[in-house]
């Protein structure tokens, strides 16, 4: 087994939790770097399903090793929440979870600004998830956060009491939000410290031995590329890198040791929340598309994390190609095929076009990517079930057509077919 980055490479939602829990048995370690509870993984404890935000669904396993990295922000009460769901399906978290002791922690008055924000934006929101990320990670940045491992430090008190009249003056004379108090604060710290503090761990230090052990790692990203702070479709994106790099970064290891970089897309497009989504079919907001309703209906299209529904549209090469460059994709892993059959035909953007010129990559303009119009191919759909398909064989040719096509727009092989959210609905390629 290699050291294998999984990230999701369109807007996020592409079924990277299915992906990650059917390489988790076959590795050691598996790590998270970026982001926070904007991610969402359902898991199925016993018969009843619950959303992990933080920690990756390795745990499940016994032998596998779960990191948490200095990249990702955490949110004390949440993850504590999701520990204690765990513990009380007989899962010993404490055995299994390590955390950075360099991550950055969500406070209350990160929450707070990130909806006082939106409110003001009005109609120019974001639509974030509302969990404090980006203002956790502008304070990281500022270096006014409060990470892991500055609970036990003696200006701790201090540096929160800046914090606090800082952010409460944002909050109550900018934008006219309620102030957050120090008792929420401490209340939060103090969790933090109970509960989080004995599972900090010198990260790096642990990935080395591992690697240098011949462990193998997964490193599982949350979002996807085109909500990269980077190279996303910037303003309209996360506060943090989710491209394959990012997983350096964010847990302290080097780029010699990753082997695999897997690309995890939906075999159409899906985004949440606000910003430019060329080949856009269907929303809450008025579009209409019968192709894209059968994508939102069909493939139950909810965000995890808050319900919301998705935006649908037809794959866009473009976007993936991007991707696979920003990324080094050495494989892509497709998912929700399924929810293409009965389509009569079915389309495929290969390129861009603006003011009657081609473009054959994602322009860093969010206005211009607003105002491309779609280059589309378009290929014979397929009647035929593909649901629950374990072999390329029982794929109908038109579906063999499309992931061939796809293989050549974005010039990356498939090596992974999910046809259906079950572990043992998969092509390996
Ligand atoms: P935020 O809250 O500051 O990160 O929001 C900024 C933008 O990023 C979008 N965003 C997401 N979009 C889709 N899925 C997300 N999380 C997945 C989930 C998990 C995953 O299932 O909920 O795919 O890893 C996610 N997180 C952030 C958000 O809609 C804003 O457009
Ligand atoms: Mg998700």
């Amino acid at each position: 087994m290699t050291n294998t980055i999984a990230i999701g490479i369109q807007w996020g939602d592409e079924g990277k939790g299915k992906i990650v829990d059917l390489l988790a048995p076959d590795v050691d370690v598996v790590a998270r770097f970026q982001g926070g509870p904007n991610a969402g993984h359902t898991l199925v404890l016993g018969d009843k399903k619950t959303v992990l935000n933080h920690i990756p669904s390795g745990i499940l396993h016994e032998d596998t090793l779960c990191l948490i990295g200095n990249g990702t922000v955490v949110d004390p009460k949440r993850l504590v929440e999701e520990m204690d769901m765990l513990l009380a399906a007989g899962i010993p978290v404490p055995e299994r979870l390590k955390i950075a002791e360099r991550c950055q922690l969500i406070l209350p008055y990160h929450r707070s600004l990130d909806a006082a924000r939106e409110v003001a934006k009005g109609k120019g929101k974001i639509g974030t998830t509302g969990k404090g990320i980006g203002p956790c990670y502008e304070d990281k940045t500022a270096r006014r956060g409060i990470r892991l491992v500055d609970l036990t430090s003696d200006d701790l008190d201090e540096r929160i009491d800046a914090n606090l009249e800082y952010v409460n003056f944002m909050l109550v004379e900018y934008l006219k939000a309620a102030p957050v108090s120090r008792a929420e604060v401490d209340e939060m710290l103090d969790l933090a410290r109970e509960r989080l503090l004995p599972l900090a761990a010198d990260v790096p230090l642990i990935l080395q031995r591992r690697i240098k052990a011949g462990d193998s790692i997964l490193y599982e990203g949350a979002q996807g590329s085109m909500l990269d702070v980077d190279h996303g479709t910037y303003p309209f994106v996360t506060s943090s890198n989710t491209v394959a790099g990012a997983a350096l970064a964010g847990l302290g290891v080097g780029p010699g040791q990753v082997d695999a970089v897997l690309g995890i897309c939906k075999a159409y497009t899906t985004r949440v929340g606000a910003g430019p989504f060329p080949t856009e079919l269907y929303n809450a907001e008025g579009m209409d598309c019968p192709s894209g309703k059968h994508m939102a209906e069909k493939g139950n299209e909810f965000g995890s994390t808050t319900g919301r529904p998705r935006r649908t549209g037809w794959f866009d090469g473009v976007v993936v190609q991007h991707a696979v460059r920003i990324n080094g994709v050495t494989g892509l892993a497709i998912t929700k095929m399924d929810v293409l059959d009965g389509l009569e035909e079915v389309k495929l953007c290969v390129a861009y076009e603006l003011d009657g010129q081609r473009l054959e990559s994602v322009p860093a303009c969010c206005k211009q990517l607003g105002a491309v119009k779609p280059v589309y191919e378009t290929l014979p759909g397929w009647s035929e079930n593909t649901f629950g398909a374990t072999s390329m064989d029982q794929l109908p040719a038109n579906a063999r057509a499309l992931l061939k096509r796809i293989e050549e727009v974005c010039d990356c092989p498939v090596t992974m077919l999910s046809t259906g959210p079950d572990r043992k609905h998969i092509i390996h390629l």
